[in-house]
């Protein structure tokens, strides 16, 4: 496999996390906007090359991964939610981000106010749920996702774990998993 990507993207990471957790040996190909833009419609990353096909999206390419070495993505519906909701903070936090390197914000913007509003709300639920029995060996793919967003919006001041206890412990009882802190993207 060829996985095109950045070593700070949160989507990225949890791809490395799956090949290396079967220690399945791939390519990484550190690509930028403009590369991104000229081999991916969707002018993101990750994208990737297995076998005959690209696959352009993290969800995809975490599909073939699993598949590839004999496991299924995803047989729990909870466990896909958490997935799906841990995708939604990244979407929005992400928009939250690159807007504000361009300066608009959300007291310059509405849809940027309602887009913070939605992750407020979001980890507000996060935070209700009990976390206390999260096994760190066997790390489902929706406490992946949701760890590497906190874990990303943290390293880029997104997020004060301080307001979510709980969450915080969950990340801290995450980073004991040797191949989620080994790509963790201070190491970039
Ligand atoms: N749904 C996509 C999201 C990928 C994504 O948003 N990647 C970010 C990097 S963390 C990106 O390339 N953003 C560039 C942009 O939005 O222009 C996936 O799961 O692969």
């Amino acid at each position: 496999m060829k996985l095109y990507g950045s070593f700070t993207s949160p989507f990225v990471r949890h791809c490395r996390i799956a090949l290396l957790q079967y220690q399945q040996a791939f390519e990484f190909i550190p690509t930028d906007y403009g590369q991104s833009a000229a081999l991916n419609p969707t002018q993101r990353v990750p994208f990737a090359d297995v076998e005959t096909m690209r696959l352009h999206d993290s969800a995809a390419i975490l599909k073939y991964i699993r598949e590839h070495n004999g496991e299924a993505f995803f047989n729990d519906l909870a466990d896909h939610d958490l997935f799906c909701l841990a995708n939604s903070l990244l979407d929005t936090s992400i928009n939250v981000f690159l807007l504000g390197k361009d300066g608009v914000t959300t007291e310059s913007s509405a849809y940027l106010s309602r887009q913070q509003s939605r992750i407020e709300a979001t980890l507000q639920e996060l935070e209700q749920r009990d976390w206390s029995a999260v096994d760190s060996t066997q790390l489902s793919d929706g406490q992946i996702r949701l760890a590497c967003y906190l874990s990303w919006a943290a390293f880029r001041h997104l997020l004060a774990l301080d307001s979510y206890p709980n969450l915080r412990a969950f990340l801290r009882n995450v980073d004991q998993q040797p191949h989620f802190a080994n790509t963790h993207p201070a190491l970039a």
